[in-house]
């Protein structure tokens, strides 16, 4: 196989070199764009707060009860860590609030420190995959009746305010032991179901949540912080109070980014066309790829054109440093392994096409009105060797390529079920 790898790459590089495309920049370019690679694919957003951890309290929804989820911090790395083996280049780790080390203990949201988060830090020094973190503001009796930041109820905003600068201070721990910025994602679930009254009155206390949240200052070389917009949800389909244009205002005010998901706006909608008019504004940018399926489902992100349109916008902007690309999808009916592993490489392929295309030549087309020219090279990309320079990016970089992918989380399931359960 490995011959053959080498054979169609050559002849794929050739192709590519006729349009001008250096392969071996692209596969560098590609191998320093890290993912941030969520942990909560790894047990279904269940978290280490107690044994039994599981989602409760609302805001967040899972299917699935597929065997041999992580059930404990050393279970959930050591499949963190085949699934960094399978994914090429060097990646970033996604944490929630969740799951921290709390020994047994009851630790509630409002009482978290760097303390909790301590074995994560020294897990990331020692394999050099930096941390992003987000609080958690699901699955909490102080959530179960839909509003945290936003809610009316002082003792229960003010539990969620002390939650979130907790949170920030994590951020700023993690950003500071690994010498580059924890992004920092708030996402709040606030809503409503039916038609509300006082939109304006949440939005307020929400945006005074936030205020008083920010009083406490970060040096941006720790922390980064991030707030994700949202249309609707299960529960808050009339509407939610953290919204696109109230976080695209108050990031734009405040010096943060917002984090657009892709689930998270009109089934038509693409957040791909987001990336340009929202980066001529902000600084920064931090993406959600998923795979919104008739709603916020959260599939397993699969190569498809939404993805693709993503990535060939990343790139096209110009600003890749920019933008920071979060994996966020949690699918509890088949082998997580393999979710994490697709979903991430899923990703890199779309960048992968994208690198790979001739952008200067298509806007030289496109300039002189000539449309067709346009189009003929977007249908000549898709038939591309493209999956020729993928499976040589992976060999070389020693991760299993395409084929074997199957095999390696199939096996790494037959050890791992019967152990857990
Ligand atoms: C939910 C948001 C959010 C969560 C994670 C677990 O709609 O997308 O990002 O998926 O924080
Ligand atoms: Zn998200």
């Amino acid at each position: 196989m490995s011959d053959r790898i080498n054979r169609s790459y050559e002849l794929a590089r050739e192709q590519y070199a006729e349009l001008g495309i250096d392969t071996e920049a692209v596969m560098k370019k590609l191998e320093s764009i890290p993912l941030s690679i969520h942990c909560w694919q790894g047990d279904d957003v269940s978290g280490f707060e107690s044994p039994d951890s599981k989602l409760s309290g609302g805001g967040i929804q899972v299917t699935g009860n597929y065997p041999g989820k992580a059930g404990n911090v050393d279970q959930l790395r050591q499949d963190l860590e085949k699934a960094y083996s399978m994914i090429p280049g060097n990646h970033r780790l996604n944490l929630h609030a969740i799951y921290g080390e709390f020994d047994g203990k009851k630790v509630d949201r409002d009482e978290i420190g760097p303390e909790h988060f301590k074995g994560w830090m020294e897990w990331s020094t020692q394999k050099n995959i930096p941390l992003d973190f987000n609080g958690s503001f699901f699955s909490h009796p102080k959530a179960a009746d839909g509003f945290t930041l936003s809610s009316k109820n002082e003792s229960i905003r003010s539990f969620w305010i002390e939650h979130t600068k907790r949170v920030r201070k994590i951020s700023a721990e993690m950003g500071k032991n690994q010498g580059n910025p924890c992004i920092n994602n708030i996402w709040v679930a606030d809503g409503f179901k039916d038609i509300p009254a006082d939109r304006m009155g949440v939005r307020a206390l929400l945006k005074d949540s936030l205020d008083e949240i920010f009083t406490e200052k970060y040096s941006k070389e720790h922390v980064k912080d991030a707030l994700e917009t949202k249309l609707f949800g299960i529960g808050s389909e009339a509407c939610v109070i953290g919204s696109h244009e109230f976080y695209m205002g108050y990031t734009l005010k405040n010096g943060h980014m917002p984090c657009f998901d892709l689930g998270h706006f009109h089934p038509t909608e693409l957040i791909a066309d987001k990336i340009s008019s929202t980066l001529l504004f902000t600084d920064e940018l931090l993406l959600h790829v998923s795979r919104p399926v008739r709603w916020d489902s959260d599939h397993v992100v699969v190569l498809n054109d939404d993805v693709l349109f993503l990535a060939q916008e990343i790139i096209r902007s110009g600003r890749l440093e920019n933008i920071h690309i979060g994996l966020d999808f949690f699918d509890a009916t088949l082998n997580r392994l393999g979710a994490w592993t697709t979903g991430a490489r899923s990703t890199q392929k779309a960048l992968l096409m994208a690198l790979l295309e001739p952008t200067d030549m298509i806007i030289d087309f496109e300039e002189k009105e000539n449309y067709y020219g346009r189009m003929a090279m977007f249908e000549r990309l898709k038939s591309m060797p493209f999956g020729s320079v993928w499976d040589y990016f992976c060999k070389s970089r020693n991760v299993p390529v395409e084929a074997e992918i199957y095999s390696v989380a199939r096996d790494y399931e037959k050890k791992i079920i019967p152990e857990r359960s």
